[in-house]
């Protein structure tokens, strides 16, 4: 049977009217760009490319040098192709517009460049995160005010994982899809059109560490998990926690499961360690397109209306009868 590429799979979207030209372009220059990132990731210490930065970023984080490498390599690649407005960045203070030599598109890029960066130095699966929202009419240069739009206006989002093989996982609003990196031709390839998150599961992902900093219905929601069949939930659960969001996330929507990531007082200031624009509303809509369901614990994450382009949020997704179970449980035992 033919394989379907990427470029094809766009092309057959555009013909469907789902997508337009620039957002067809978008997609594949991003792409194009993740497959720069896998090369580089995949090089490990024989690139010269481990290790910290010696720079921090607006989150407080310390850099790893392939942080900024792959921060470099989707603004350069977004920056000449004439579909984009401006770009914003984990790893940047303010948004970015495209360079004014360069003509204006109608699209927002968002993204994580290296998300679970923590996780290069010990060779674990990393990824790049990415959201597209459409430029405000009439607005030449935008500013992080004009990315304030809730996960709902997403016109698409995906990630790209760079683990054991190269995969690409995509919505544009009509399913999620899996690509697979043929490394030899250099072309994604469409592996799984239409996945489907399995709606009940035994397994969930949380950093059980963090336990005595959590709120009081989630330290009971997760007791009765651990407590399994003894417990009210009459079933043993299983645990994973790879602490690389694109990796833990990616089972789920290949499995099942419910990852967690909820406030904790170790920081009250901040509603949690992910971020809503470039982290949890991408990961939240190719969940739903997904068959999943994605909450902060009480509100559906796509509705929540951005308030700061950094700001954090609590983050439940996945199998969706479990996220219902959680944000039941939450809202039933709130103080
Ligand atoms: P912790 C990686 O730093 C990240 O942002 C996500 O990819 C991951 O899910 C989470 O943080 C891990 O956090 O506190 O377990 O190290």
């Amino acid at each position: 049977m033919s394989r379907t590429s990427l470029t094809r799979f766009l092309i057959e979207e555009q013909h469907a009217k789902r997508i337009n030209a620039d957002l067809r372009q978008l997609v594949a220059v991003v792409a194009r760009a993740c497959t720069s990132i896998s090369i580089a990731v995949s090089k490990g210490a024989l690139g010269g490319v481990l290790g910290d930065a010696g720079t921090g970023n607006v989150q407080g984080e310390a850099q790893k040098k392939l942080d900024v490498i792959s921060n470099e390599i989707l603004l350069e690649a977004n920056a000449w192709g004439g579909h984009l407005a401006a770009c914003a960045s984990e790893e940047m203070d303010h948004c970015q517009p495209v360079p004014s030599e360069y003509p204006l598109g109608d699209f927002l890029l968002l993204f994580d460049p290296l998300d679970g960066s923590s996780n290069i130095d010990v060779n674990v699966s990393v990824g790049t995160i990415f959201s597209v929202l459409r430029s405000p009419k009439g607005v030449d240069k935008p500013g992080d005010e004009h990315f304030l739009q809730p996960g709902t206006q997403q016109v698409a989002a995906g990630y790209c994982i760079y683990g054991p093989s190269t995969m690409l996982i995509l919505t544009v609003g009509h399913g999620t899809h899996a690509f697979t990196l043929d490394r030899e031709t250099g072309e994604f390839v469409l592996t799984q059109r239409g996945m489907q998150v399995p709606a009940d599961t035994k397994e969930f992902a949380i950093n059980m560490s963090n336990q005595r900093h959590w709120e009081a219905p989630m330290q009971g929601y997760v007791a009765d998990l651990l407590a399994g069949k003894d417990g009210v939930r009459a079933k043993d659960f299983n645990m994973r926690w790879i602490a690389s969001m694109v990796a833990d996330v990616h089972r789920i929507l290949t499995r099942g499961g419910i990852f967690i990531y909820p406030w904790d007082k170790k920081d009250p200031s901040k509603a949690g360690k992910l971020r809503l624009m470039y982290e949890a509303n991408p990961m939240a809509l190719l969940v739903e397109q997904a068959g999943g369901a994605a909450t902060d614990g009480r509100e559906r994450i796509l509705d929540i209306a951005p308030t700061q382009l950094h700001q954090r949020v609590p983050v439940f997704l996945g199998s969706k009868n479990e996220v219902a179970e959680a944000t039941r449980y939450h809202r039933d035992h709130d103080a």
